[in-house]
């Protein structure tokens, strides 16, 4: 995919692009481009603070920790009240959940209420923030049962009902990756104008590649499956799978399915047995569902390992699970190495 300089009146804005795709929907009455484009206003808001970082002083840590007992930076506080400020008066929402917060965020009274459901992760990759390293937003939308005040219960469902999902990457561009579940687009933020400009039309996943990404500091504690298909890769050309591997780990999962949507490769964060009470590291309603939703729509596939990451029913709003995406082929191979009695 080769992108060249195009004249203004050649580029398709982020809302010219939604709005079309909306006509072709009879029932859409437009909400769901307003809903976009409320959280697209914060996504610019964090893309501006990231930026300034130092020299506004929104690097370091918070000295408090979220739900997860994670240290929260002082980004992640700022970057979850910009969502939440710039969703919860619009309309369109009947609730939200933040990564960062422990129960679901209420709609203040004085405002009404919609028919989406969203869920975010503020600033995916913060631990890279203050070494200035790519970091995003990611968001989730499901619908809302109209006219209830929305509970927890109601914010658990699977990944399969997501109406859209996407990411923000404040990287050197800052990017926008979105699905409503009809394929998979980027675009780019063009600073000057203010307006995100189509720039990468129907992203697809290579199915083979030679790359794999994963925390190697973990090998110890991973299981059979993983450990066999890592030392495959390592062994390269003298090996079963007679082919040299690069391996790549940014540790912002934002930029990790970025690079794969482009140039293809495969992403563990597998279960491993440090801990079985966690049962991975990402966190399924704000990371796995949303880059499920992308990768597959990308042509890609998306696993636990043991089973397809959207068709989890989840039981816990801020539960984690293992993670096993990318390329087609190499991830078919991996299920493959969890289905042998041998491997486990
Ligand atoms: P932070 O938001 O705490 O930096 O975590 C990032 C993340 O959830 C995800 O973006 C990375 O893929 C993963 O964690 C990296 O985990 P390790 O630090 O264990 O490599």
């Amino acid at each position: 995919m080769t992108q060249t300089a195009k004249s203004h009146s050649d580029q398709v804005t982020l809302t010219q692009f939604i709005i079309e795709q909306q006509r072709g929907l009879p029932d859409a009455s437009g909400t769901f481009t307003l809903l976009l484009n409320n959280i697209v206003i914060a996504c610019k808001q964090i893309s501006h603070r990231v930026n300034r970082g130092a020299l506004i002083g929104v690097l370091g840590s918070a000295g408090s920790e979220n739900v997860q007992g994670e240290v929260q930076k002082k980004l992640d506080i700022i970057t979850n009240d910009i969502m939440v400020r710039a969703l919860d008066w619009g309309g369109h929402l009947g609730g939200m959940a933040s990564e960062e917060i422990d129960d679901p965020i209420k709609i203040p009274k004085q405002y009404p209420k919609g028919k989406y459901l969203v869920l975010f992760d503020p600033l995916d990759g913060s631990s890279n923030i203050d070494i200035n390293l790519t970091v995003g937003t990611i968001f989730s939308v499901l619908r809302c049962r109209e006219g209830v005040e929305p509970e927890t219960e109601d914010f658990l469902r699977k990944g399969t009902e997501q109406v859209c999902a996407g990411f923000v990457l404040y990287g050197p561009s800052t990017m926008l990756v979105l699905t409503t579940g009809n394929g998979v687009n980027g675009f780019t933020l063009d600073q000057d104008i203010g307006e995100f400009i189509l720039t990468h039309r129907n992203m697809r996943i290579p199915e083979e590649t030679s790359e794999f990404a994963i925390n190697m500091s973990n090998q110890r504690f991973w299981e059979p499956p993983v450990k066999r298909y890592i030392d495959e890769c390592i062994a390269g050309q003298e090996g079963p799978r007679g082919k040299n591997f690069n391996m790549r780990w940014v540790a912002s999962l934002v930029a990790d399915v970025y690079r794969i949507l482009n140039r293809g490769g495969v992403f563990l964060y597998p279960f491993d047995l440090r801990d079985p009470e966690r049962p991975g590291k990402l966190r399924l309603m704000y990371e796995a569902n949303p880059m499920a939703f992308i990768i597959e729509q990308a042509g890609g596939l998306c696993s636990t390992g043991a089973e397809r990451v959207l068709d989890i029913k989840p039981h816990d709003i801020h539960q984690r699970v293992p993670l096993i995406f990318g390329s087609k082929n190499e991830v078919e191979r991996l299920i493959d190495y969890y289905q042998q009695p041998t491997n486990n």
